[in-house]
């Protein structure tokens, strides 16, 4: 494959970017090779600077469920931006957008945006903080919030006790009121609520978890995070930056029935423009400035052109039957990829929750972080360069999920497929 332009794209980006790029994942340093550099999109597909085409199951991280350019996304950020970009002010679009988000999802009475999950997910915290008067807060291992520093911890030897920063600058002190726990490990939360719940502020949990690859809750996890947050008075974030209108319109909240004090969104509410936002129970969120005594602003929350995307997105989703074909276009690429792997004897771990998916090199079942980092790695960067090759984008790392959008029509899965058969048959 040429790649001769983008490697001059990369080599001139280096010298002004970190690592050549404006987020780290981007580099694909964890699959050893190096970025394309993309030029275009167009529904399912990216066409990279070299004019190599892609079907593309990353999908900007999750915002194109309804596939790169669509004609109604365009037409909406088109009639906006004749308008003007930017007032500072607030607009009508930022209530529809409210209204949409507040309809589709059962347990948020008001929402505030901002413009990325870490600002979404940031600001809940320290709602639930100033809320609850309390300051130590529960995370999982493997789960990702974002890069605000009092989530950015490693877990630390003992389960609830010394945490280590998870990245240098993160002074230790800021971390000190964060515990992360193994994800789907009842007990030990359990335990832990028992001894520490009267002191803690929140619980933030991703429902479903994609930041160690795709790993499931598995019940009674997120009943018993409910059950006990409420005894102790600390507040359930879910994070639904990703599992937001990607799982089912309402969330993975509606999709499990299970339903938190305060939530967060990112990614798909924008519709490939930078939106977050964090809503929950009136009583909570008009706690915020200038209603409350928590502050939280932004210079360009609720841009009207990131407004205007973000509706038009949400109406195409919200029409009768697009989860249902996107389950099950998901669940054949999955069962696809499996038999594939298993016919070239490849062992592999697979999941699909909606148009979520993961897939693990590793024959053990994946339920928490522990078990994802079991996946051989040399095996998933055979796996991503192999597929690149074969005109398949996948993200280069095998602890993200990956997603469908309602433009994978069935011959981009059948390409998709015939691409893993031969690259699983040479690994
Ligand atoms: P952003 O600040 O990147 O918009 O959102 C942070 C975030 C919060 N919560 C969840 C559950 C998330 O998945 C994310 C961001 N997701 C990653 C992909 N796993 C974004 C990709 C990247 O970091 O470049």
């Amino acid at each position: 494959m040429k790649t001769d332009i983008s490697r001059q794209l990369f080599d001139r980006a280096r010298p002004l970017i970190p690592g050549g790029v404006n987020s780290p994942v981007r580099a694909c340093r964890s699959v050893g090779t190096d970025p394309l550099f993309i030029c275009e999109a167009n529904g399912c597909r990216l066409t990279d600077v070299d004019g190599n085409v892609f079907i593309d199951y990353v999908g900007s991280w999750g915002p194109m469920i309804v596939g790169h350019r669509h004609p109604k996304v365009v037409a909406a950020l088109s009639d906006a931006l004749s308008r003007g970009t930017s007032y500072g002010a607030p607009t009508e679009l930022e209530i529809e957008l409210a209204e949409q988000v507040c309809a589709a999802v059962p347990s948020v009475e008001m929402i505030r945006m901002v413009n990325s999950g870490t600002e979404a997910t940031m600001s809940a915290i320290r709602l639930a903080r100033g809320y609850t008067q309390r300051n130590t807060i529960i995370k999982f291992d493997g789960c990702y919030h974002g890069h605000a520093d009092a989530l950015l911890v490693e877990a630390g030897s003992g389960v609830a006790t010394l945490q280590i920063p998870g990245s240098s600058g993160v002074p230790s002190a800021f971390i000190a009121e964060t515990l992360s726990l193994p994800y789907n490990d009842v007990d030990t939360f359990s335990e832990v609520m028992q001894k520490k719940g009267d002191d803690i502020a929140c619980v933030i949990v991703e429902p479903i978890a994609g930041n160690m690859g795709l790993v499931p809750p598995i019940s009674p996890f997120l009943e018993t995070l409910r059950r006990l947050t409420e005894k102790h008075g600390a507040l359930l974030i879910f994070d639904e930056v990703m599992t937001g209108f990607r799982v089912a319109l309402g969330g993975a909240q509606q999709r499990f029935g299970i339903f938190p004090d305060l939530s967060c969104f990112g990614k798909i509410i924008g519709g490939g423009l930078p939106v977050g936002a964090y809503g929950g129970r009136r009583e909570i969120m008009e706690q915020i400035a200038p209603t409350g005594p928590v502050y939280q602003a932004g210079t360009l929350s609720g841009n009207p052109l990131a407004m205007a995307a973000g509706i038009a997105t949400l109406a195409l989703i919200s029409e009768p039957g697009f989860y249902d074909t996107l389950e099950a276009r998901s669940h054949r690429l999955i069962t696809g990829l499996a038999e594939r792997a298993e016919k070239a004897g490849i062992p592999v771990s697979c999941a699909q929750v909606g148009a979520m998916l993961g897939l693990f090199f590793t024959d053990q079942p994946v339920k928490n972080y522990a078990d994802a980092k079991t996946s051989d790695l040399s095996r998933f960067s055979a796996y991503y360069k192999g597929m690149r090759e074969n005109g398949v984008y996948l993200a280069p790392s095998q602890f993200e999920a990956f997603f469908i959008s309602s433009a994978h029509d069935d011959t981009a899965i059948d390409q998709t497929l015939a691409a893993a058969e031969t690259v699983f048959s040479c690994m």
